[in-house]
């Protein structure tokens, strides 16, 4: 067969120029451009932590990879962002485990209230080989969890009132986040829980769509809903980690030697997250009272009384989760 090249002088032409341009310029290697995705405005300790992991992957891959972080959760909700990482569509963000219930049923222990005792137990519990179990379940789902945040323990607030006993919750329309278990933790204290993306709520507290949500200090305060719900009410019943989680599809294109940077960069991220957390939420606590939130203690053996059915539903439904809740409650 014979191939007939018609040569046309102008294509001709302009084919000498690119190629002229193309030798005389030094081309990049290739570069990955990595979008990530976070919740929460700059300065937030989740935020500051972030910078730090987009300034060392790209400063110590030489630029391999490019790495830029959207904050404020412009790149969509939280459930949202969850599905375009595992899909590849997004390369790394900061999840909460709550919202990644529906997705990986293994986190949903971690869902379960009261579960953990205090702050360092769940820090035991992530850190070590239980921790790594939840890992392994998330790539499942085309999630490489690199490191674990904190977010503190999340207690009720409202417009309306201090919550001191569980029938104080009685008809309060309170905002959860989208995960069935809360809609059955809320509803076990008598209280109408409304599954909702974090963004919509401080418009719906302020036109009384919603009388209540349930947060950790520093986003209560971030958020701006402490100008508006006053009510804040230690019920402390969740304490949930949070992943530093890269896209499987990013992970796995990337060299041993590439995956070991991006792997410190996120060690190194929680353990500055978790120190500007501690400082963080102790401020924000300090910040919410000087501008005029009510805080309270609560009777809590009544609200573990009043959730502890949720654990035996729990159960029956995931009868294989059982020994990953009894790990976690021997661990501490
Ligand atoms: C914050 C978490 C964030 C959640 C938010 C919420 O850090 O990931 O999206 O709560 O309530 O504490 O939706």
């Amino acid at each position: 067969m014979s191939i007939r090249l018609s040569l046309n002088p102008v294509h001709c032409l302009q084919a000498a120029a690119v190629v002229g341009v193309l030798a005389g310029m030094t081309l990049p290697a290739h570069a990955d451009n990595w979008r990530g995705w976070n919740v929460h405005p700059q300065g937030y300790p989740n935020s500051v932590a972030l910078d730090s992991f987009v300034k060392e992957v790209t400063e110590n891959t030489d630029g391999r990879i490019k790495a830029k972080i959207f904050h404020n959760g412009v790149l969509g909700d939280q459930p949202d962002a969850i599905e375009q990482t595992r899909s590849g569509a997004l390369n790394f963000a900061n999840f909460n485990m709550g919202p990644m219930g529906p997705i990986v049923p293994e986190t949903d222990v971690l869902s379960l209230p009261f579960l953990f005792k205090d702050i360092d137990a769940m820090h035991k519990v992530m850190d070590g080989e239980i921790g790594q179990r939840f890992a392994d379940a998330l790539e499942k789902k085309n999630l490489v969890a690199l490191s674990w945040f904190d977010s503190g323990a999340r207690s009720v607030y409202n417009t309306k009132r201090p919550i001191n006993e569980p029938e104080d919750m009685q008809g309060l329309k309170v905002r959860v986040m989208n995960n069935d278990l809360y809609v059955e933790m809320i509803d076990a204290l008598g209280g109408n829980a409304t599954p909702m993306a974090y963004g919509e709520v401080y418009q719906s507290l302020k036109t009384g769509v919603l009388d209540g949500a349930e947060n950790n200090f520093p986003s209560y305060e971030s958020s701006g809903h402490d100008e508006i719900a006053k009510y804040y009410s230690e019920t402390e019943h969740l304490i949930l980690p949070e992943c530093l989680c890269i896209a499987k599809r990013s992970w796995d294109k990337l060299s041993d030697q590439d995956q070991e940077i991006v792997r410190q960069a996120a060690v190194d991220a929680a353990t500055l997250q978790r120190k500007l957390w501690a400082e963080g939420s102790k401020k924000s606590r300090e910040d919410v009272l000087a501008a005029g939130a009510k805080i309270n203690e609560v009777d809590k053996p009544a609200f573990q009384a009043k959730m502890e059915p949720i654990y035996a539903a729990f159960v029956k439904k995931h009868p294989d989760l059982e020994p990953l809740l009894n790990d976690i409650r021997n661990a501490q």
